[in-house]
């Protein structure tokens, strides 16, 4: 018998969530272990991860950490050959673009103002984290003019990256009044089979 897949992360860190929603996404089983800062500071999950971030995926005795790595690992594993991550160089470039977004402006933007505003200083300067909120927001809201996804005509794991901090922004004080076609993005990407959500903060 196979060792259980374990997702360790919480229920409010929208890196967790990207990879709980996308094991949803996919009907792969699976058990979360919470784990607060206390269980990240232990020896035991220092081994797993140490650098003590969630996520951290045990697949089967394989322990993966960094919630875009994770699903990439998902895609190619559970899912090759579909559009979660397109196998072409175009294809998976544009993912690409959207992973490193949703690691660089959606988290320093969106998801640090949520954390300033709802759980302590991250140290982002709240002017900074609305500027790069703008900005990536703007982004989105101008290419979903094009599509309904963000990396091409079919959900993707750039969808998927992207979704939980974007959704959750109003709770860092950002609204997502001017943006209608982000809005509408986030209705679709909730639409899908298999879709959980992240509590609110
Ligand atoms: N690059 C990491 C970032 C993960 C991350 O920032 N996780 C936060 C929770 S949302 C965390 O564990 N913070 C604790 C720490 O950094 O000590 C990923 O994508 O998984």
């Amino acid at each position: 018998m196979p060792a259980p897949r374990i997702l360790h992360g919480t229920r409010l860190s929208g890196h967790s969530h990207r990879v709980e929603l996308f094991l949803h996404l996919l009907g792969l089983p699976f058990e979360f272990v919470d784990s607060p800062g206390t269980v990240r500071a232990t020896p035991a999950f220092r081994r797993l991860n140490p650098l003590g971030q969630v996520p951290v995926l045990d697949d089967e005795g394989l322990a993966l950490a960094d919630s875009n790595a994770i699903l990439v690992y998902l895609a190619k594993r559970y899912a090759a050959g579909g559009d979660w991550l397109p196998e072409d160089p175009l294809g998976a470039a544009r993912v690409q673009r959207w992973l490193s977004l949703a690691a660089g402006e959606i988290a320093y933007g969106p998801a640090s103002a949520r954390v300033n505003a709802r759980f302590f200083d991250t140290g982002v300067p709240p002017a900074l984290a609305q500027r790069l909120a703008g900005r990536v927001l703007g982004l989105m809201e101008g290419e979903l003019a094009e599509r309904d996804w963000l990396a091409g005509a079919a959900p993707s794991i750039a969808d998927i990256a992207c979704y939980a901090y974007v959704a959750h922004a109003p709770e860092g004080g950002i609204d997502l009044a001017p943006y209608p076609r982000v809005r509408a993005w986030i209705g679709r990407v909730q639409a899908l089979p298999g879709f959980v959500p992240m509590p609110d903060a």
